[in-house]
């Protein structure tokens, strides 16, 4: 049994997180949350108060981050700004939460030599070429296109260097596109989702032949675990499931799935400086460490999460009206 301090625990996949360890192991868990726009606590609902403590606060307080760490035997770190298109609109939260908040976390650990696990992204490899057949490995270079996978990158290299220079045993897992419940509305399969709901129709940026590597919320959270148990110290795991799909696949399966024709979608504004593909290859974390995931079939899956955003309007109802206007400012 061991006290888990689980950053950005109220966002998508820190909450999916916090689910998965309280089913699966005997783990006491404590969150720190700041509580942004893409925090929710009602993702955290119905979990024992006895296992879970929540703590509303910013990863970047370093007196805060320095009890709470203290406080834990290893810290799981999700807490970041995430989304690419306000990282290209206003970038600066994400300098300070994604570089000074994992900064100020690093010092806690190294003070209180706790283990810690650093959450992060493909992105931070850059893009494929579509019929490239590499895909991303731990030796692949960093070549970060975003304000947001840039600071990711930064904040990577902060863990590197924390473990060479100061001995902070830290693991990094850098995981590619996931999927499932508790997941905002500004980010693609959520917003094709409840788009359809809501009778608007699903919005497709430039042509869609964008590929993401999708994984299911709990693929992710298992490999974390596998990796807090088994993983080697100062080394980096790649986490993926072999999803690759197009955009447009995506958004077409998700109008299938609602019952509604493939062409009822929209071609809007592309993003700048989209990232055309990724795709990672999680042999490492396979073979080493012996993880595999759970969730082979995405059309199951994504049945599943349109049946959880069916049932739960209440939770992300009320951000879906801001959502769609800041996207129709951007013509998307
Ligand atoms: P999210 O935006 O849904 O959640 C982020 C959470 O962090 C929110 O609850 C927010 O309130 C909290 N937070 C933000 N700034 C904070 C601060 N300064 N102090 C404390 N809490 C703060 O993000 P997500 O999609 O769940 O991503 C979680 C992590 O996983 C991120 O580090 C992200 O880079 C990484 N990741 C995400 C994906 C993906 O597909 N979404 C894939 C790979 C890696
Ligand atoms: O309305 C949309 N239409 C659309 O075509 C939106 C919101 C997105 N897209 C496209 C852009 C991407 O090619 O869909 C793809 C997925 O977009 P996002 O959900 O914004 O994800 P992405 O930019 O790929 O980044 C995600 O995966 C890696 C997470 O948001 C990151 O936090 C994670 O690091």
């Amino acid at each position: 049994m061991a006290n888990l301090l689980v950053t950005g625990g109220a966002g998508f996949i820190g909450s999916n997180f916090v689910h998965y360890v309280v089913q699966h192991t005997d783990d006491h868990v404590t969150v720190l949350d700041k509580l942004t726009y893409a925090g929710n606590r009602e993702s955290l609902a119905g979990l024992p108060v006895d296992r879970v403590r929540f703590v509303q606060g910013d990863i970047a307080d370093p007196s805060l981050a320095d009890r709470l760490v203290s406080e834990a035997d290893a810290v799981v770190h999700y807490a970041a700004e995430s989304h690419n298109d306000n990282s290209l609109h206003d970038p600066r939260p994400f300098l300070d939460t994604n570089i000074i908040g994992t900064y100020t976390l690093l010092e806690a650990a190294r003070r209180h030599d706790r283990r810690f696990h650093h959450v992060s992204t493909d992105e931070v490899y850059g893009d494929l070429e579509l019929d490239d057949p590499k895909r991303f490995t731990e030796s692949t270079p960093y070549n970060p296109s975003s304000p947001y996978s840039s600071t990711k990158a930064g904040s990577d290299l902060l863990v590197r260097a924390w473990v060479r220079s100061f001995g902070v045993r830290a693991t990094i897992s850098n995981c590619s596109n996931n999927y499932g419940p508790y997941q905002h509305v500004e980010k693609f399969i959520p917003r094709q989702i409840t788009n359809v709901i809501r009778g608007i129709r699903p919005k497709l940026y430039g042509r869609g032949e964008n590929v993401r590597d999708w994984i299911h919320a709990d693929d992710h959270s298992s490999a974390v675990l596998t990796i807090l148990d088994k993983g080697e110290i100062g080394e980096t795991y790649l986490i993926g499931a072999d999803g690759e799909k197009n955009n447009k696949d995506v958004i077409e399966l998700i109008l299938e799935l609602m019952g509604l024709p493939a062409g009822a979608y929209d071609h809007v504004t592309d993003r700048a400086g989209h990232d055309l593909r990724y795709a990672i290859d999680s042999s490492r974390l396979r073979t080493e460490l012996g993880w595999a995931p759970s969730f082979q079939d995405f059309r199951a899956g994504l049945a599943s999460t349109i049946e959880w955003y069916r049932a739960n309007e209440g939770w992300w109802s009320p951000a879906k009206d801001a959502t769609e206007a800041f996207y129709a400012t951007k013509g998307q």
